[in-house]
């Protein structure tokens, strides 16, 4: 018997295949992992699972709360626990009762380029709003590796642009809109355990998210001659602005006008040129 896989499985691994029935046999190493990770945990409504593209990497948030009422992606219910699957092994990282994951499903990428998979998450405290969180198997155990402080006011929240080696200096950049539904800033880290901190921000308002709504995956990543360039909305949503990044500064390379649809992948707006499409991580329900 075979079962079809959720809508995040298809959204994640549609690149691999033409097929859009995809069915995984739950024999298999993958299935049964699945399966214990659905059967096992307190899951969200949704029922979200990460897949790495090679499938080696699973990751889902677990243990719903209501305990933070600011439902911006259009319920109150978040999580208080990360679970993630390496190579058939499943690790669980649960949070300190003060914060809670503000997301859909977890980010997956190597972003300390070791060759191994981080997750990388929005996570929330309840008093100072959301940060992000990355997590990373080290000695057997799901530990937090970075992240990014949070904003610093209850129900301020952020979302993520991309996370890429932007100016090809051999370190990824992490990149998001901070408090994108009130006027949302611009920001670039760049990578390194522990605390990031923010090297460059745009001063005009940009926005990747519309309250109440379930569609994270308002950005994208391209490449042209080596050169990296990423896109997002304006904050009235009536344009797309791309920047580069380079010399420690975001600079914004070009504008297209557009009324954005927040409501599908930014990537299915405008035929953008060399487009780099991330499916595992762009997280659209
Ligand atoms: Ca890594
Ligand atoms: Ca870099």
């Amino acid at each position: 018997m075979k079962y079809l896989l959720p809508f995040a499985f298809l959204l994640t691994l549609w690149s691999c295949s033409d097929d859009s029935t995809l069915v995984i046999d739950p024999q298999s190493t993958l299935g049964v992992t699945v399966e214990k990770m659905k059967s096992d945990y307190s899951l969200l409504p949704e029922e979200a699972i990460s897949f790495s593209l090679d499938s080696t990497a699973l990751a889902q948030y677990a243990q719903p709360t209501e305990k933070y009422p600011h439902g911006v992606m259009g319920d109150d219910i978040e999580a208080e626990q990360l679970v993630v699957a390496v190579e058939g092994s499943i690790y669980v990282h649960t949070l300190e009762e003060d914060y809670l994951f503000e997301d859909l499903r977890p980010r997956i990428y190597d972003i300390d380029g070791d060759g191994q998979l981080e997750f990388i998450t929005i996570r929330t405290q309840v008093e100072r709003g959301a940060g992000i969180a990355i997590y990373k198997v080290i000695n057997e155990q799901l530990v937090e590796y970075a992240y990014v402080a949070e904003i610093g006011f209850l129900t301020r929240w952020l979302n993520i642009v991309t996370m890429d080696d932007l100016d090809n200096d051999g370190v990824v950049e992490l990149v998001w809109v901070q408090t994108p539904h009130i006027g949302g800033i611009l920001k670039v880290a760049k990578f390194n355990g522990g605390e990031m901190t923010v090297i460059d921000e745009a001063t005009e308002q940009y926005s990747n998210h519309r309250g109440r709504t379930r569609h994270l995956c308002m950005s994208v990543l391209t490449e042209i001659d080596g050169q990296k360039f990423f896109y997002l909305p304006s904050q009235a949503g009536d344009k797309i602005v791309g920047f580069s990044f380079s010399n420690r500064q975001l600079i914004k390379e070009q504008t297209i006008d557009l009324e954005v649809d927040f409501t599908k992948p930014l990537s299915e707006q405008h035929p953008f040129e060399g487009l780099i499409l991330d499916p595992v991580n762009c997280i659209d329900l």
